[in-house]
């Protein structure tokens, strides 16, 4: 094994053919023992699965790109309601026509896999007219290949002590919030499927990644992501950044996100 590869690493639990959940790493030779173990307990907290894969695929260390974390923001609203209203404006303002952002909303409540269920990646949604552009609605898309270098991990663990943030869901929801923007999305909603975990986001180049503490309510197990593209003629091109190309975040922006000029939500 040369020195000039990197480890993508990717991690899938699944109950009954169903998803339960995955996660994705790339790391230098050196660590890649320890981010299998990292995946494998990651997988073992899940509270079901009967099956979980872990792949390891090597990558030339040269096509590895660097790039900085989006610039991180939290809304101060506590109620769905208001969240939500506030998140429509962001996608708004981010060029998605309001009728399509309550779409991929409207989609992430009722489970955007067929039957009503969580799809394993992410919905790719036309910002035009709100068409589905993904092959397979039960897959999607997914955010694969990216990681933080791990003195960018550290750094980011220091600034999530001083803003008492704690969850290691916010690491990873960065990371591909991240892998999204510089793959051409225009702007990304997201919430969690776990019923135990309210926050969600809104993230695009113009504002960075906005964190809404409720943006779904407590007790749902659905959830998911929404990628918006705006100009559907590079949809190919996209899909190939967010899935094939390597991505390690090595800084945290330190720019203060442009905080959104919001009309009147209260
Ligand atoms: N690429 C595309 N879609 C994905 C990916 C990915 N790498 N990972 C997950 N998804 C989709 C998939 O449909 C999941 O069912 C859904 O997203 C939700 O995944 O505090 O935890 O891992 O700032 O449940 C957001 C707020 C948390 C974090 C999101 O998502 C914060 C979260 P989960
Ligand atoms: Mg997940």
């Amino acid at each position: 094994m040369n020195d000039d590869c990197y480890f993508s690493v990717r991690m899938r639990a699944s109950w009954s053919g169903q998803h339960v959940g995955g996660a994705e790493r790339l790391t230098e030779p050196q660590n890649w023992p320890q981010v299998v173990s990292e995946l494998s307990h990651r997988a073992q907290a899940y509270p079901t699965w009967d099956e979980v894969s872990v792949t390891s695929e090597l990558i030339d260390a040269r096509s590895v790109v660097r790039t900085t974390a989006l610039p991180v923001s939290t809304l101060p609203f506590n109620d769905v309601q208001t969240s939500r209203r506030v998140a429509v404006q962001l996608l708004v303002q981010s060029g998605i026509p309001r009728d399509v952002a309550l779409q991929a909303m409207s989609l992430l409540d009722e489970g955007p896999a067929p039957g009503g269920r969580v799809m394993r990646g992410a919905v790719l949604m036309s910002a035009v007219d709100g068409r589905r552009l993904e092959r397979d609605p039960a897959r999607g898309v997914r955010a694969s290949r990216m990681d933080y270098t791990p003195e960018c991990r550290a750094e980011l663990a220091d600034w999530m002590s001083t803003a008492g943030l704690k969850s290691n869901r916010f690491v990873e929801a960065l990371a591909v919030a991240t892998k999204v923007a510089w793959s051409g999305v225009a702007a990304e909603i997201c919430w969690s499927d776990d019923p135990t975990y309210a926050p969600g986001y809104v993230a695009s180049p113009r504002f960075g990644y906005c964190r809404f503490p409720r943006l779904k309510a407590l007790g749902t197990a659905l959830g998911g992501r929404v990628f918006f593209l705006v100009d559907l003629s590079h949809s190919l091109e996209v899909i190939r950044r967010l899935e094939h190309c390597p991505l390690l975040i090595d800084r945290l922006s330190k720019e203060a996100p442009p905080f959104p000029v919001l009309d009147e939500v209260l």
